[in-house]
């Protein structure tokens, strides 16, 4: 599925574009905890803008401490209808992001699934905005470590993955 060519899509894309603009330093206060070999640093959203109902969720980084490749295949959440993994390219000078099945985790590397970069996920019919300070529960599916609940910040971005190595 592509973002453009619905209304709530174009709200999402505006919202990753103008999150992508702030570049400043990561807080120190943050939060994580693991699902098996994998590590989840700081799952966090962004507050959705006035009148939209679709959020995005993204993690300070996603490490695989195994041996085995693993995969985010998805999440779920009570403060969204529904959640996708998106995946953003350039397609010539417009960024656009699609819906895909799965986050690759490689073995013994760290993803940076974060604002402004490649991996967001995508909430999708928020039942309530998403304030700053906010917090909500998560629960992630991975191929390989299963499932896991994570605590989700809902902050200003303060960093962005353009820039950062992955
Ligand atoms: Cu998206």
């Amino acid at each position: 599925m592509q973002h453009t060519g619905f209304s709530a899509g174009r709200l999402a894309w505006h919202l990753c574009l103008l999150s992508g603009l702030a570049v400043t330093t990561m807080s120190a206060v943050a939060h994580g905890s693991k699902a098996g070999d994998i590590s989840i640093d700081h799952p966090y959203a962004v507050p959705s803008p006035a009148g939209s109902t679709t959020g995005a969720m993204y993690f300070r980084a996603l490490k695989n401490n195994g041996e085995q490749t693993d995969r985010l295949l998805g999440a779920r959440t009570a403060v969204a209808a529904s959640v996708e993994i998106h995946r953003a390219a350039m397609d010539g000078s417009v960024m656009r992001m699609r819906a895909v099945e799965a986050l690759p985790l490689p073995a013994k590397t760290t993803v940076k699934p974060m604002h402004g970069g490649e991996w967001h996920l995508m909430l999708l019919n928020l039942k309530a905005p998403l304030k700053d300070g906010d917090r909500f529960t998560a629960t992630l599916h991975f191929e390989g470590a299963g499932e896991k609940e994570v605590s989700v910040w809902v902050q200003q971005p303060r960093s962005s993955a353009a820039g950062h190595e992955r």
